[in-house]
């Protein structure tokens, strides 16, 4: 069966329209092995499959330097406007298969590699995911360089060259153990050391202010200490390459011009250590995905990378020989999230302190350049640092940050004269008995759009988050709803299916997604069909195979595969998940005959470190999945995997597989989530809640062919101010209350009750802060209407090709369109 995909590839190549880069077989058979004798300096019968990985990795560089140093002349000669897009992460997974795909030359490198004796696709299996970013912010920043690439818009990502990225995962008796992730430790082929655009950051130290010599003041800022910024530079191919970007990372070191000179006599070993110290700044990424860490290392990692970033911006624009009063015309700079808003006042300083422009032409710059993205409403996510720390580690950004509070906080009083209320809740500062910085307040004030991820998400930003803000700049809040990339998440990780498409809307659906709206006539014809639930199977298959592989288990593409993939969060409720398969359980141990499809539930999620709770759930998973694995009684019906170590590789491989995706966050909390886009771009149906994308996802499928359940956002609202009381839900419903208390006993981890007793205790002591008891029962019917729905294959296969031709609007491309239009305003440069 696993050869099943790939010979479909092969049947379909006499169909394949000319390269976006010319290269035979041959030549790409000999350009591999040439990189293996002259670059790894090694030969066929010594190489192992990681050598000629490497061989492929540099024979396809070669083809995409040259694409590279073109784009870059194009972008120079034109000297174009660019966005640069600043983010601490960017979770790109793989890129041998995704360059391949994006060059038009996977089938080529497949016939090569076939000639020299090797299989392309375990060829790829030895490439490491690049691991940095948490989830689904940084996998969103990895979609938009892609699409932005694609589009032809000149464009740079930025962040950090972590040499660790998120960590990885395995289980110790069902308990979540973190390894460091060492993805470079080998050396990367991708990247690029760029030593001629080095960059240097001060930190620390104190603010002088000097008279100059027209007798006007200024302020200079003298660093107690200095970092190097190394660039690496990660080609970027658009699909067709008619451009290649680049994402520009730093790594940090120590600045020897100051570090070395600072200790003198004596101070070799001083100064060795505080080298170490400099290079830990870009070490880690930090594991948190939803709540604001506030560690004085995060702070310098932003303020690193938007340093060197900022810099660097300016010395592009320096080079093309522009002046000060057109830099908004050539640089737009869109932030990530809050994490790089120190980049604002990083920009305010070098143009008033060091170019020593007037503050008011400084700030209208900043105005128009900055523009920034919402990820979340969660308050404990919403950064904030405390003003002695930033005293601390960067007293001029503090000062520049009170002037322009100082300046806000004019206007509020303007429009809202005398009104202190609303001056504390809009200040930049927030006053306490620890004064803190809120880095989304200054994000709003600067950026002249914002712009949240998803309708409902930034319908939310506008009414509860920052209504105030809505009312003062009433045309600067937005939404630009996510995609996802179509390349990486149906043509790379799903060939067949992505060849049946190109049978029956033609291959440009690659670039026009919409295309495959053309499919929908085909969704009851019972030939197409049954290719299509072919192609699904075969895809479990595989799946099967690997879940064997990892973790020892057998089960059956014969059973519906519901998927839940993201990472572990409260909110998310993968505790909801598990009581409902607690049910199940239940159900199948009082009556042996009771009758269901057989389901697998299959997990993958990292909790962060240091979330007890979050850990918590994937220990009781994982117990639950044990004990009902090895149950006989239930004749197989029900199986429970939770696959470790959850990553893009994973995911390309599960979400072509899944039957169902599971999207069942608390209504108002998923700002978007882009997982349910690659489910249903698989043709998986979505058991989910209306939040977040889900309901623009049912706009544009129909809701009659998804599974929604539970609360909506407006009767969450009034749940919540009515006064929820989970134990209303916990003794009205006797299947609830027995799986529940089922977690009390020790059937689950045998000699220890109570081992999984803290997750009562969330949903009943604590509250229930994600209201799981109030939507179990809708829930759980949504699952009896799955089983039902399942029994009848012709219905199934209709709703999941109608869920994937429909996921038109949620390609990545369309989200970048958006913000051009909207936000960024950039022209395309495309290679001829
Ligand atoms: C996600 N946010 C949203 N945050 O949860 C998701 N946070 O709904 C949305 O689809 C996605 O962003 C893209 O817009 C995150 O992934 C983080 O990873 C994160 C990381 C560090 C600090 C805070």
């Amino acid at each position: 069966k696993k050869q099943a995909a790939k010979k479909t590839i092969i049947k379909n190549k006499s169909a394949e329209i000319v390269p976006a880069v010319a290269c035979t077989t041959k030549q790409m058979r000999q350009a591999i092995l040439d990189r293996l004798h002259k670059s790894l300096a090694t030969e066929e019968s010594k190489a192992n499959n990681k050598a000629w990985w490497n061989a492929t990795c540099y024979a396809v560089n070669e083809l995409l330097f040259e694409k590279l140093t073109d784009t870059q002349k194009s972008h120079s000669g034109h000297d174009t406007r660019a966005v640069n897009y600043l983010s601490l992460e960017f979770l790109m997974g793989r890129l041998l298969s995704n360059n391949l795909h994006n060059l038009e030359l996977f089938n080529v490198a497949q016939d090569a590699l076939k000639g020299l004796g090797k299989d392309l696709y375990e060829i790829c299996e030895e490439e490491p995911d690049m691991a940095l970013g948490n989830g689904g912010l940084g996998r969103l920043a990895a979609c938009f360089i892609d699409s932005l690439a694609t589009l032809g818009y000149p464009a740079i990502g930025y962040g950090i060259h972590y040499e660790n990225g998120l960590f990885a995962q395995s289980f110790q008796d069902g308990r979540q153990i973190e390894r460091p992730d060492t993805w470079r430790e080998y050396g990367n082929p991708w990247e690029i050391c760029r030593p001629e655009s080095i960059q240097h950051v001060p930190l620390y130290g104190y603010v002088e202010t000097v008279i100059d010599e027209n007798g006007i003041s200024h302020k200079v800022w003298h660093a107690g200490q200095k970092l190097k910024g190394v660039p690496w530079d990660v080609p970027i191919v658009g699909y067709g390459a008619k451009t290649v970007n680049i994402l520009r990372l730093w790594e940090s070191r120590a600045d020897e011009a100051f570090d070395w000179d600072v200790f003198n006599a004596g101070g070799y070993v001083d100064a060795q250590v505080e080298k170490s110290k400099a290079e830990t700044i870009s070490k880690v990424l930090y594991p948190n995905d939803s709540t604001d860490e506030g560690k004085e290392l995060r702070l310098i990692q932003q303020y690193f990378f938007c340093a060197c970033s900022v810099k660097d911006i300016l010395r592009r624009f320096r080079r093309a020989g522009n002046k000060w009063p057109i830099l908004a015309e050539k640089v737009a700079i869109q932030l990530n999230d809050t994490h790089p808003t120190i980049a604002i006042p990083e920009l305010m300083r070098i143009l008033v302190d060091e170019e020593r422009l007037d503050w008011n032409f400084a700030w209208s710059l900043c105005e128009k350049i900055f523009s920034y993205t919402n990820h979340t409403l969660l308050p404990e996510a919403l950064e904030k640092w405390s003003v002695a720390l930033f005293e601390k580690v960067l007293p001029r950004h503090l000062e520049i940050i009170y002037e322009i509070n100082r300046r806000f906080l004019e206007t509020v009083e303007q429009k809202w004269p005398g009104d202190n209320d609303i001056k504390a809740k809009l200040s930049i500062v927030e006053e306490g008995s620890q004064r803190m910085v809120r880095m989304a307040n200054l994000c709003v004030v600067t950026s002249h759009k914002v712009n949240g991820v998803a309708a409902v998400h930034s319908e939310l930003v506008k009414t509860d988050l920052f209504p105030e803000f809505d009312q003062l700049y009433p045309t600067k809040l937005i939404n630009v709803t996510n995609g996802i990339t179509p390349r990486r998440w149906l043509k790379a990780c799903n060939p067949a299916l992505a060849a049946l498409y190109d049978e029956t809307v033609g291959k440009d659906w690659v670039v026009n997604l919409d295309k495959l709206k053309d499919a929908l006539p085909k969704a009851t014809d019972t030939v197409f069909q049954k290719r299509f639930m072919e192609i699904k199977r075969d895809n479990k298959v595989e799946l099967v195979n690997i879940i064997k592989d990892l973790t020892g288990i057998e089960v059956s593409a014969d059973a519906i595969f519901d998927i839940q993939i993201k990472r572990l969060h409260e909110y998310k409720r993968q505790q909801l998940n598990l009581i409902h398969i607690l049910t199940l359980y239940r159900r199948l141990l009082d009556n042996p005959d009771y009758d269901m499809v057989p389901r697998v539930f299959l997990f993958g999620a990292k909790a962060a470190p240091g979330y007890h709770m979050a850990k918590q759930i994937i220990y009781a998973l994982n117990k639950v999945a044990e004990k009902v694995n090895s149950d006989k009684r239930i004749k197989g019906k029900l199986k429970v995997v939770f696959l470790p170590n959850y990553r893009v590789s994973l995911a390309e491989k599960m979400f072509p597989a899944a039957d169902i995706s599971e999207q069942i966050s608390t209504a108002g909390l998923e700002a978007s989530g882009t997982g349910n886009m690659k489910f249903a771009l698989n043709g998986a149906l979505t058991v989910g809640t209306m939040d977040g994308a889900n309901i623009e996802m049912a706009e544009e499928i129909g809701a009659e062919h998804m599974f929604i359940f539970g609360l909506s956002v407006a009767e969450v609202k009034e749940l919540k101010t009515a006064g929820y009381n989970p134990y209303d839900y916990y003794y009205n419903n006797p299947e609830l209350k027995a799986v529940l208390d089922w977690l009390d006993t020790d059937f689950f981890t045998p000699g220890q009750p109570g081992a999984l007793s803290d997750i009562k205790r969330s949903l009943l002591e604590y509250g229930d802060e994600y209201l799981c008891l109030a939507d179990y029962e809708s829930y759980c019917k949504a699952h009896d209407a799955i089983d039902t729905t399942y029994r009848n294959k012709a219905l199934w296969a209709e709703k999941a090709i109608r869920n994937s031709a429909a996921m038109g609007k949620f390609n990545s491309d369309r989200s970048i369109e958006d913000y051009v239009e909207n936000v960024w305003h950039l022209k395309k440069y495309p290679l001829a």
